[in-house]
């Protein structure tokens, strides 16, 4: 065993990478915003700085902890060190915190709070840039950026899209796409991944909540909502729950209190779409169809696909992801439903994501030159409306989903999760392949958080190679191996957060690591309190295709759930 000091407490050396880790795993949150653990060390923002005897000071982050180091993270030169740190920082700062949407989860706020910082004693340096509001997924505002350089090492190193980068020189240095271009302009696939890890606001998803609002206030319309699985097990960290806990009853009871008419759960759509899409698969494995067939459940993946791989696009799925397939049943069962003329139907998702803002943009999803979902809002977003409404979260009796659209299995709830939706196929599928009920429907095998994830299932005579991927990075790994005819996989979950939608960028900001797994631990348990786990068994799904869709695969479930990718 090996040991050092830190701050006169002797800690053991284990695997940490680093000595930050190492500090922080014995409690100290020494403060840093380039460091994250999935990332390289870049070592940039130096507020990890330690002083260490015999080596003096250096940054923590870029340190291998070794025996007999002597440790202090809190001198007076330190602290001095980073107080005059935030203070540069500060100094080139917009200072617009009460009209920024990351104020209250901001780590430059917390920290100038948490060092006391009363003045800026430099003057304000800053000269206003503009905005990047290109898209409609998520806005840059260079005014805000503190050059940690996360968002950059994120899209390349976790998403293998390399969309910005630093630009220009000294003073001039900044964060953007190649040539001043705006994100539009690029490769970005609006997964958000620069957003969810950048640590002030320059990087933020792109609110609609004023549009969602004066929809709820006219009185012609009438407001439905679709949740997304991942919102479920996230919303209620923003009023004080742990993450993971699943707080669906009292999300219906607060989108209600706000104006909305119906609340659906966009879960309902993902047992649809497992229908929809095993049967894709089974047909393709057993006419010699393209395999592997590769889920199109996720937007960033979708545009990811079209964009660097579009000889694979044969191989991904023709559906819809659920949250479209939502928009495209609900246009045209509900106006009769619920006695309301079509173009006063106002639909809105609640998504954990960015991507699914875009997505609800594409053309492909219009009926009539109207986009079948109108407006897309991040939990995030649905959190502060929720705030703004004044209503104690905490407090509200749990109601329930709105029929037929708010039916589901525990299968539609775990696609927020990756490996969720291979399992619910797996559901469907070990059904359909051997003509019987399956006696468990759980597959752990498939459940868990590496970023590819192989799995073989036998079911009856068919034996089903599947792989599920979540990281667009990771995602290439797996496709130029598909590319070049080396790999022998059936069936390809890919997911662009790592994690799945339960770490989707609109989620909320979260300091806990561990986030992540709480949420998708909160998706299965509300799966086991489900009274039914498989897609198929779902009397409503079951209802759709007896009265409008006819059956899997049928010329109008093409028509209504089916689509197909630009090349
Ligand atoms: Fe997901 Fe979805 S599971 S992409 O992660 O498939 O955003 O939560 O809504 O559409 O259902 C996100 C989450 C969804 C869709 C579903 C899928
Ligand atoms: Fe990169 Fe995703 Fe951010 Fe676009 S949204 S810049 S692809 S991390």
């Amino acid at each position: 065993k090996q040991y050092l000091t830190i701050d006169n407490r002797k800690v053991e050396i284990k695997d940490q990478r680093n000595l930050l880790e190492l500090i922080r795993g014995i409690g100290i949150d020494l403060p840093t915003f380039c460091y994250h653990s999935e990332l390289s060390v870049y070592g940039a923002c130096r507020l990890c700085v330690v002083d260490i005897e015999g080596m003096g000071i250096v940054t923590s982050c870029s340190t291998t902890p070794k025996e007999g180091m002597v440790v202090r993270t809190n001198t007076a030169e330190l602290r001095e060190m980073r107080k005059v740190y935030l203070k540069l920082l500060l100094a080139n700062h917009d200072q617009s915190c009460y009209t920024c949407s990351k104020s209250g989860s901001c780590r430059l706020q917390d920290l100038a709070n948490r060092f006391g910082i009363q003045e800026i004693p430099f003057g304000n340096e800053y000269k206003p840039k503009p905005l990047d509001e290109s898209n409609p997924a998520i806005i840059r505002d260079p005014n805000k950026c503190v050059l940690c350089g996360d968002c950059v090492r994120a899209c390349d190193e976790i998403q293998g899209v390399g969309a910005i980068d630093f630009t220009g020189r000294g003073a001039h240095t900044c964060v953007s796409p190649a040539f001043g271009k705006d994100l539009c302009e690029v490769e970005c696939v609006y997964c958000g991944l620069c957003a969810s890890v950048c640590p002030t606001g320059a990087i933020t998803p792109k609110p609609d909540i004023d549009k969602v609002w004066s929809e709820i206030y006219d009185p012609d319309k009438v407001v439905v909502a679709q949740i997304a699985p991942a919102v479920r097990v996230a919303v209620g960290e923003m009023f004080g729950f742990e993450a993971g806990e699943v707080t669906t009853g009292r999300l219906v009871a607060a989108i209600k209190m706000m104006g909305f008419d119906q609340v659906y759960d966009t879960s309902f759509a993902a047992d649809l779409t497992v229908l929809e899409e095993t049967n894709e698969f089974i047909q393709r494995k057993s006419d010699g169809g393209k395999l592997p067939l590769i889920t199109s459940c996720c937007p960033a993946w979708v545009k990811y696909a079209e964009q660097f791989y579009p000889e694979l696009l044969g191989n991904v799925s023709s559906c819809r992801s659920p949250q479209q397939m939502f928009g495209a049943v609900a246009r045209k069962t509900l106006p009769e439903y619920l006695g309301v003329k079509p173009e006063n139907l106002v639909i809105v998702s609640i998504m954990p994501c960015t991507a699914k803002k875009f997505e609800a943009t594409r053309e492909e999803f219009s009926t009539d030159g109207r986009p079948d979902v109108d407006y897309v809002i991040t939990t995030q977003e649905l959190g502060r409306m929720i705030k703004e409404t004044g209503v104690r979260f905490s407090d509200l009796e749990p109601e329930s989903l709105d029929m037929p659209m708010g039916f589901k299995t525990g299968a539609g709830v775990i696609f927020g999760a990756t490996g969720g939706v291979s399992e619910a196929v797996l559901r469907y599928a070990g059904e359909r392949l051997t003509g019987e009920k399956l006696s468990d429907s759980d597959f752990h095998e498939v459940r868990g958080s590496e970023g590819i994830r192989e799995y073989e299932a036998v079911i009856g005579e068919t034996t089903l190679k599947m792989v599920i991927v979540n990281g667009l990075g990771n995602a290439r790994k797996v496709l130029e191996d598909v590319r070049k005819g080396k790999s022998d996989y059936d069936f390809i979950e890919v997911m662009a957060c790592p994690g799945g939608c339960v770490a989707g960028a609109g989620q909320p900001v979260s300091w806990d690591a561990d986030a992540r797994t709480k949420r998708a631990g909160g998706l299965y348990k509300s799966d086991k309190r489900h009274q039914l786990h498989n897609p198929q068994d779902n009397p409503y799904v079951q209802k759709t295709y007896s009265e409008t869709l006819g059956e899997p695969g049928s010329h109008a479930a093409h028509e209504l759930l089916h689509t197909k990718y630009r090349n």
